[in-house]
């Protein structure tokens, strides 16, 4: 479910949801905090939830549960927020960096300082207590990456064992594997780089998964460290992967055998 926008869409609406959303980037874009382009990038993913059918597949919700487990371990896992995070999962975000006890860092690839301070006022706004990767904060320079996105905070990403990086493009992803972490992408793409070079690849929409794992943290918060251990080291990213591909063409398959 996605939050309140400014322009009445009527409820009756078939497509209701989906416009919701793309009204609240649009309300995000007007207000400095999504790029120009993060509306083109959610066009994008509209497109490919389209072919998944617009719910969570079975591999996703696998990959969930292991990115959950992953954060729940990690000695230091960080949420990265971008400009489309920000504005359609804003208080998600901060419930989940509490459950799974994750930092928040901004990270942009159209990196401003109005925009920095526009999300960071967002999630302040959502309940969070610190947000990191905020001006000058964000001091360290990932030398791989050319984008904007190099600049990261040295008690965040760079720090960080496990980072989720929804929405992201491939070069960082690539970076953050070089330099030993663990990167979980969320990303409606299977085929986007960053679905494929990262270690734990959530390919479902952001506003299916992250409601998701903020109840999946709640389950297995409780669970013992070596349950959640044998559940990521027990996880095939390849596989997964194959796997959401092989039910997208199955379902396409299916769609078109229905219209012979
Ligand atoms: O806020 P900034 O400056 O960091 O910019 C953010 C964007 C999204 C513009 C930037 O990261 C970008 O250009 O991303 P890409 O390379 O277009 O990749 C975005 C990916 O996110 C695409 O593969 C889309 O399919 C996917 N995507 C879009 N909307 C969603 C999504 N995945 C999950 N849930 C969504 N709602």
């Amino acid at each position: 479910m996605v939050q309140e926008t400014k322009f009445s869409i009527p409820r009756a609406h078939p497509r209701y949801e989906s416009l919701k959303m793309r009204e609240l980037l649009i309300d995000g874009a007007d207000q400095g905090i999504v790029a120009t382009s993060g509306l083109i990038a959610h066009g994008r993913g509209e497109a490919f939830d389209y072919l998944i059918g617009e719910r969570s597949l079975r591999n996703a919700i696998e990959a969930e549960k292991v990115a959950v487990a992953s954060l729940l371990l990690a000695k230091l896992p960080v949420i990265s927020v971008n400009g489309n995070l920000a504005s359609l999962m804003a208080n998600v975000t901060v419930n989940l960096a509490e459950v799974t006890g994750s930092l928040i860092e901004v990270n942009l690839f159209y990196r401003s300082r109005a925009r920095e301070l526009a999300i960071e006022r967002v999630l302040k706004q959502s309940g969070a207590k610190r947000v990191l990767g905020i001006g000058s904060n964000a001091s360290r320079i990932i030398s791989e990456i050319s984008s904007e996105r190099r600049r990261v905070d040295p008690d965040g990403l760079f720090s960080c064992d496990v980072a989720l990086i929804p929405l992201e493009d491939g070069d960082r992803a690539t970076a953050l594997r070089k330099m030993g972490k663990q990167v979980i992408s969320i990303d409606l793409n299977p085929l986007s780089r960053t679905s494929q070079v990262a270690s734990i690849s959530i390919v479902d929409n952001i506003v299916r998964a992250f409601p998701r794992m903020v109840r999946i943290a709640k389950q297995l918060k409780s669970v013992p460290a070596s349950e959640l251990e044998a559940l990521v080291s027990r996880f095939d990213n390849q596989r997964n992967l194959a796997g959401i591909l092989e039910a997208i063409a199955s379902r396409l398959t299916r769609l078109g055998e229905n219209h012979q």
